[in-house]
């Protein structure tokens, strides 16, 4: 049996590290990275690379029949923020490219999958504090409602057709290798990188917005053990809490200013104001703790430090 690993969407800001983590466990040729277009980075060029569209079942079944994958890390997604100004699209991609996996998975010619699933799956009437794993969940927003979706039908073809899916319902995550791609929580990186440029920040969301978030090495770690996990452990198949840190703007601003002493920040909310006020300031990870032994490493102030400085690396 194959060992192959496909990742679709590996540009991404979560797939391009993902990538190079994989291929640093399972060697180069195991891990087949894909994206819709032709990569930029260098990581990307490490191993083998196909191009393809994840919403064509045909393509997905090609690829996965050319290399003999045996698991596939469905990542390619529209962002909350993106999607907002592309209802048709957004709904089009998020669930379109999960059916087509899910659907290889139960033609059996894969055996796992991994699909992202976000804390945009929450709203307003959500509890705001330490959300539980189970609560009300009433999504306002096309990349929320794609997601609540999507968990469902995880569950669904878990239970209906025996797929082994796992999924995690990732913060907003931070990281300075690959740039995100229209979501609400964005501002926790671009402050980074103005802070660095020209010592000032106009924040999109306003000051007191608490929400969620994660650095991209925890949420790597995290994606790897779940999907290391044995099957038996995985006792939520539609998505699991993952928590990291939570802050607001203002925390956030005040640790960058310890570092770049004339930073000074401003405060503009747009569209994506409402998106933030309607997810979580802070969440439950109980149930991922206690199944898969999950655990964060890093702490607000070690995410500034290593933001500052990989930041700072790249402009060299
Ligand atoms: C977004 O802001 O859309 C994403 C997410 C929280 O899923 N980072």
């Amino acid at each position: 049996m194959s060992s192959k690993i496909l990742i679709v969407g590996a540009c991404g800001q979560i797939g391009s590290e993902l990538t190079l983590a994989l291929r640093e466990i399972h060697g180069n040729d195991m891990v087949i990275a894909s994206d819709i277009k032709r990569p930029k980075s260098p990581e990307s060029n490490s191993g083998p690379f196909e191009i393809f569209d994840a919403t064509s079942y045909s393509d997905f079944e090609n690829v996965v029949k050319t290399h003999q994958i045996d698991k596939v890390y469905m990542m390619a997604a529209m962002l909350s923020g993106t999607a907002e100004k592309f209802p048709d699209k957004g709904w089009d991609l998020n669930m379109t490219s999960l059916f087509n996996v899910l659907n290889l998975a139960k033609n059996k010619l894969i055996s796992k999958v991994f699909w992202p699933s976000s804390i945009a799956v929450f709203g307003p009437t959500t509890p705001k504090n330490d959300t539980p794993q189970r609560t009300i969940m009433e999504p306002t927003t096309v990349y929320g409602i794609s997601k609540q979706a999507g968990e469902r039908w995880c569950a669904y073809y878990h239970k209906r057709y025996g797929v082994d899916v796992r999924s995690i319902r990732y913060p907003g995550l931070i990281s300075y290798k690959t740039p995100p791609g229209g979501g609400t929580t964005d501002y926790a990186i671009e402050i980074f990188h103005e802070a660095l440029k020209n010592s000032k920040y106009t924040s999109f969301l306003s000051k007191d917005t608490a929400l969620p978030m994660m650095y991209m090495d925890d949420a790597i770690k995290a994606t790897i053990s779940i999907m290391d996990a044995p099957s038996q452990d995985i006792k939520v198949r539609s998505s699991y809490n993952l928590s990291g840190v939570s802050f607001t703007p203002d925390d956030l601003s005040k640790l960058v200013k310890q570092h770049i002493e004339n930073f000074e920040i401003d405060y503009e909310p747009d569209f994506r104001q409402d998106i933030a006020d309607s997810w979580p300031s802070s969440i439950d990870d109980f149930e991922a703790r206690k199944d898969w032994n999950w655990k964060h490493n890093f702490d607000l102030n070690m995410i500034v430090k290593e933001m500052l400085e990989g930041v700072k690396s790249l402009e060299h």
